[in-house]
Formats: C-alpha cells, sequence, structure tokens
C-alpha cells in the first residue's frame, strides 16, 4: 500500500469513527430524552441504587421503607441490567425432568396431600395429576424453592431502563446484530420494567403482610417463591389459603396445591377434559414455554396412570386378597 492510501484509509476510518462516536452519542441523547431524568447526586448508603430507588419513590414508596432496605449489608452494589432485545427461549431441557424417579416424588408427595388433592381437583376442576406435575416440574414439590434474595433480583430485573443498563445492553446487543434498532431496544428496556417493577412492589407489600424483611424473603434468580414458584403479585392475585390458618403461604403444601389449582382455574382450566393441544395452551399461562407445557402434560399422564391403579386396588380390595390367597 502506498503512502497516499495509506493516508486515504487512515482519514476513511476517523470518518467513520466519527460516525459511530456521533451516532452512539445520539443514541444516549436519545435515550435520556425519552425515558425519566435519572436523579440527581447520589446517596452513598444505597450503593448504586438510585435509578430504582427513584422508580419507587414515584410510585409513592416512603424513603424510610426504602432506605433500610437498600442500605442494608445483604444488599450488594448495583451492577447495570444488561438483556437481549428479543426474549431468549428458555433453554431449560424440560423433557428430561420427566424421569421415573420425578415422577416417583410427585406422586409420592400426591398420596402424602391425596385429600387436598382431590379437594383441590372438584373445586377449580384442574386434574390432581397437572397440579402434582407442576409443583415436581417448579421445585420437585418444594426440595428446592430457591436461595436468592428476591427484593435484589427483582430490583435488578426492573432496572431496564437506567442509563447504565440502556448503554450496557446497547453494546452488547451491538456486538450481536450491527443494525440493532435502538427504539426497540428501548421499547424492551420498558416493558421489562413494567413486568418487574410491580413484582418488586409486591414483594414489599408481601413481607409486611407476612411480617418479616424483605431482605428475609429467599426465592429464584427471577424472583419467583414457594413451592409452586408465583411471582410476588401473583401471591396476592392467585394465592389461596387451603390450610385456612388465616395466611397464604406458598412455602405450605396445602396452600401451593391449591394456589396451582386457582392460578390455572382464574387463567380458563374450567373442567376435567382437554385436548392436548388445549391443555397445552391453558399450562403456557403458567410458564411461557412450550417444552415446559408438553412435560407437565406427560408426566401428569403418567402420574394418572399411577393414580388410577391406586383407586382400582382401592375399589377392589376383596379381589386383591384373593390373589394373596
Ligand atoms: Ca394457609
Amino acid at each position: 500500500m502506498t503512502i497516499p492510501q495509506k493516508i486515504k484509509l487512515l482519514f476513511l476510518l476517523r470518518i467513520s469513527f466519527f460516525l459511530e462516536f456521533f451516532f452512539i452519542f445520539n443514541v444516549f441523547a436519545q435515550a435520556s430524552t425519552s425515558l425519566e431524568a435519572p436523579p440527581q447526586g447520589s446517596n452513598p448508603q444505597i450503593k448504586g441504587w438510585d435509578y430504582v430507588y427513584f422508580l419507587l419513590q414515584e410510585k409513592g414508596i416512603a424513603e424510610e421503607v426504602l432506605l433500610p432496605i437498600f442500605s442494608d449489608a445483604r444488599m450488594s452494589e448495583y451492577s447495570p441490567l444488561t438483556f437481549k432485545i428479543k426474549p431468549s427461549e428458555s433453554h431449560i431441557n424440560y423433557a428430561r425432568r420427566n424421569s421415573a424417579q420425578e415422577q416417583q416424588n410427585a406422586f409420592k408427595f400426591y398420596l402424602q396431600y391425596k385429600k387436598e388433592f382431590q379437594t383441590a381437583e372438584k373445586k377449580y376442576s384442574v386434574p390432581a395429576s397437572i397440579i402434582a406435575a407442576i409443583l415436581q416440574i417448579e421445585t420437585q414439590c418444594g426440595k428446592f424453592t430457591g436461595k436468592e434474595l428476591i427484593f435484589y433480583k427483582l430490583a435488578y430485573l426492573s432496572s431496564a431502563t437506567s442509563p447504565e443498563s440502556i448503554e450496557a445492553s446497547y453494546r452488547q446487543n451491538l456486538s450481536d446484530d450491527p443494525e440493532i434498532d435502538f427504539d426497540t431496544l428501548l421499547k424492551r428496556a420498558k416493558k421489562l420494567e413494567n413486568i418487574f417493577l410491580p413484582q418488586l412492589i409486591a414483594t414489599l407489600k408481601l413481607a409486611k403482610l407476612n411480617k418479616v424483611h424483605p431482605l428475609e424473603l429467599k426465592g429464584s434468580y427471577a424472583g419467583a417463591i414457594g413451592f409452586p414458584q408465583f411471582l410476588p403479585n401473583n401471591v396476592f392475585l392467585y394465592g389461596v389459603d387451603g390450610n385456612r390458618d388465616g395466611k397464604i403461604d406458598l412455602y405450605n403444601p396445602i396452600d401451593a396445591i391449591h394456589s396451582v389449582g386457582n392460578f390455572l382455574n382464574k387463567h380458563g382450566w374450567k373442567k376435567a377434559k382437554y385436548t392436548k393441544e388445549q391443555k397445552e395452551k391453558l399450562i403456557l399461562h403458567y410458564n411461557k414455554s412450550t417444552p415446559y407445557a408438553q412435560t407437565v402434560i406427560a408426566m401428569a399422564d403418567a402420574l394418572r396412570l399411577k393414580m388410577s391403579k391406586l383407586t382400582k386396588k382401592s375399589t377392589h380390595p376383596a379381589k386383591k386378597k384373593n390373589k394373596k390367597k
């Protein structure tokens, strides 16, 4: 390459650098005008959570509620959320969960709470086998309910529209797709905020109701709690006090059984029989993953078979006796 060619190339590179710089600058200027203005000044006590703190205050949550939580030692420092512009399909291999061992565990749980399962089935029209399969796939019927601080996780997920999250996510998405549309990214951020901010507020409400510190509520990395892994707001919308002790406690197996039944019933499960496709559609309300819904149905089919064998045995005790002789 000759010297003039090199100069020309350098010139072109500089031009593209400036173009890129102006583009990014423009994009962030646009972001800051189309989003709420971030709070001015920073309180070191709240460890960088100013933006979410501001969102919560905007929703009417008082400083005396927020400051003790965000300044608590259990609340880690804020780091921006990087999200994908297109929601990615779950990579969980649900089909693997329908093993003989998992079916056995769900069946054992069913036998332990048989009466409650039958009551729930009558009350909500949702087969016991479906409820048991959901509880098994969610948490192995309460064995693994998650150890994450849900207030922290939901605060993090609520911060999608923070300038730091927008910037980090823009850069990450840009490396995947150089033609990424900034408005689509902003819309996705707003959607995430609209999903998770109400859940964060519901966490505060739930903590108040249960008379515990919000940072004592534990669950999954996505903020779901209890045997059925409900998001906090769903506890208020679909939770049921199945054992009638005056509290909705999703760590209580009976409340959990009733709550899953009620959730599906309120989402349209109104009768005992549906086609496989109809069942799949209804279960997608619980978890928007087709492999999840298919695994629930497959496990429920296996459980129903075990349950029917049980009924046959119990309805023909004499036959069984004779056989033994
Ligand atoms: Ca209860």
